[in-house]
């Protein structure tokens, strides 16, 4: 037993906090040699409901499980972490348009951004949950002093597998028959879900799935609007399916991608396929197995997809807009 991974979680008492920490806990993401040490930030009137989740973390006695801080401030949260799972932001209230969250929420990846720079290990990687995502990430980025921006990623792993399990029930095969799937742009309805260069047993899509009118029609918009299909659904947004989501976005970091697959994260755009520089965009990535990513180049888009793409690019560019002041 070797080494300790420190791991922040913010918005640790939040419904993704409940399913992610105790799995990342149990030591199914850093392996079995590797001890876990939780460092959870929570805001004031949170902090006794994360006290309820701390009994349960201790009730689970997890070997692997070494050390738990619970904090509302940033600085000690993020004290030597090597990762940390920014989840915690503030929900969008009734009436609340997408610009009004993303002002809101922006001083809160500013401060986190500035204690990161400070506080965190030199070997820090940034997931941002918390939405919106790609914004509060940029935001967290551009306030982070001296860490390498390709530190900092946000989730849209949650919109990959929600793709990947769409494809693989239409064509009728298991989950690992589907590859490269990947999401371009931002985690919101306009991000672009891409069959065309997704496989299915290594094949085109459109070999298992002739209907091209779904692939481009109900396919898509399936994806873009799980997230409210499963509020409707459940009168909750969804946690499980995020939480795991978040725990495979770092497992595709930390291990080396398998040949010809890649996996989708928003990470800042060098300018790969015409998209501003420092744009948090989702782009197809291939991990080294070190926690450093490349961007898979060049991927052909047809005209459909050049017409999807420019749309998601649009919005990012409008939210980076709205926060200017805040980079
Ligand atoms: P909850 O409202 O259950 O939990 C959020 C927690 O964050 C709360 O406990 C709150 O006290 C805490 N919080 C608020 N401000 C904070 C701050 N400044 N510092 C630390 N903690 C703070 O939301 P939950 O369902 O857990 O979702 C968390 C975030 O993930 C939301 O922004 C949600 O929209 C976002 N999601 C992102 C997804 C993605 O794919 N990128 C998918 C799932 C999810 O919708």
């Amino acid at each position: 037993m070797s080494k300790t991974m420190k791991v922040a979680v913010t918005g640790a008492a939040g419904q993704i906090g409940y399913s992610l920490l105790p799995r990342l806990a149990s030591g199914e993401v850093f392996g079995p040699d590797t001890k876990i040490s939780l460092q959870l930030l929570e805001i004031t009137p949170a902090l006794k409901a994360l006290e309820g989740v701390v009994m349960e973390l201790d009730d689970c006695a997890f070997p692997l499980l070494e050390n738990i801080i619970v904090t509302d401030k940033a600085e000690t949260a993020f004290d030597g972490v090597n990762w940390a799972l920014l989840v915690g932001s503030k929900p969008r209230g009734p009436g609340m348009e997408r610009g009004d969250l993303i002002r809101e929420n922006g001083p809160i990846f500013v401060g986190q951004g500035k204690a990161l720079a400070t506080c965190a290990a030199d070997n820090v990687r940034v997931l941002v949950v918390g939405n919106p995502a790609n914004t509060n990430c940029l935001i967290c980025m551009k306030n982070a002093g001296d860490i390498p921006k390709e530190r900092f990623s946000a989730m849209t792993r949650l919109d990959q597998n929600r793709a990947k399990a769409q494809l693989a029930n239409k064509a009728g095969v298991s989950i690992s028959d589907v590859s490269r799937v990947t999401i371009w742009g931002n985690h919101s309805a306009t991000q672009y879900p891409d069959s065309e260069n997704a496989r299915i047993k290594g094949k085109p899509v459109t070999d298992f799935i002739g209907h091209v009118e779904w692939l481009r029609g109900e396919f898509i918009e399936t994806v873009q609007k799980r997230g409210a299909a499963i509020i409707a659904a459940r009168g909750l947004s969804s946690a499980a399916s995020a939480a795991n989501a978040a725990l495979d976005h770092v497992k595709s970091y930390i291990n080396k991608t398998p040949t010809g697959d890649w996996f989708s994260a928003a990470v800042p755009s060098d300018g790969s396929y015409g998209i501003d520089e420092d744009l948090l965009f989702s782009f197809p990535v291939t991990s080294d197995g070190r926690s450093n990513y490349e961007i898979v180049r060049n991927l052909d888009w047809s005209d459909f997809a050049k017409e999807k793409i420019a749309k998601t690019h649009e919005e990012l560019r409008a939210e980076k807009a709205v926060v200017q002041e805040m980079l």
